[in-house]
């Protein structure tokens, strides 16, 4: 674990608590405070575990009808979706134009019928990253676990075997090295979110910190 570049981020995040932030949402492609990089950073805990594919299973329970647990030929049997969009890091890089291939959350949250006291969603890493999300939110239509980035799969670095994408929020929402995602009727806050990061995480109002 890079202890000393969590402790640098949670030292910003008590810093900038309480800052005020923009009224309004930004209109821009560019979100405030933003900078773009064309040379797709990597930012993790430094684990960066090692997944065989045949080793590799994504569960999907909680408060669903019907769970499971996925081996990669499962997951990649499933409607594939591609999308491009934009990555926004909290550390104020940003990229555009990132074209990620998978299965979108929708064709997730299909197979496994979350029942309606489902509010919120919980995603668990091969890492041991933890990060959480309303399920309003990855129920957009922009959603998707990735197993692709610009017709390659993805590398070991970028979260290979398949990682949570979530456009419109901060990249840190997006778990890589996915392995376990889970319907909740109550919120629960992951790695950086008790590390005084914003549980909405809005890149276009700003909304960094708790
Ligand atoms: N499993 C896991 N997912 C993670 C992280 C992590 O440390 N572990 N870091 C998050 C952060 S802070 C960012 S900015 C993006 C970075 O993705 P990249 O390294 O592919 O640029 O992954 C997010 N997902
Ligand atoms: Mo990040």
């Amino acid at each position: 674990m890079k202890e000393a570049y969590i402790a640098a981020k949670e030292r910003w995040a008590r810093k900038m608590a309480g800052q005020a932030k923009p009224v309004a949402r930004s209109g821009d492609r560019l979100p405030p405070g933003q900078r773009e990089v064309r040379n797709f950073p990597v930012l993790d805990l430094g684990i960066r575990p090692e997944i065989p594919l045949d080793q590799w299973e994504l569960k999907i329970g909680g408060l669903v009808e019907n769970p499971v647990s996925l081996s990669w030929a499962q997951f990649m049997a499933l409607p594939q979706f591609k999308d491009v969009s934009d990555l926004h890091c909290v550390t104020t890089w940003s990229q555009f134009d990132m074209e990620f291939a998978g299965v979108a959350f929708f064709t997730l949250a299909d197979l496994v019928r979350p029942r309606p006291e489902a509010t919120h969603v919980w995603f668990k890493a091969y890492d041991g990253y933890t990060t959480n999300n309303p399920l309003a939110a990855c129920l957009d239509d922009d959603v998707l676990i990735a197993h692709s980035w610009n017709g390659k799969p993805l590398t070991r670095d970028h979260g290979a075997p398949a990682r949570v994408i979530l456009p419109k929020r901060y990249a840190w929402k997006g778990a890589k090295f996915i392995r376990e995602i889970t319907f909740m009727d109550r919120d629960k806050q992951g790695f950086w979110e008790v590390r005084g990061y914003s549980n909405t995480a809005d890149p276009f109002t700003d909304d960094r910190f708790a």
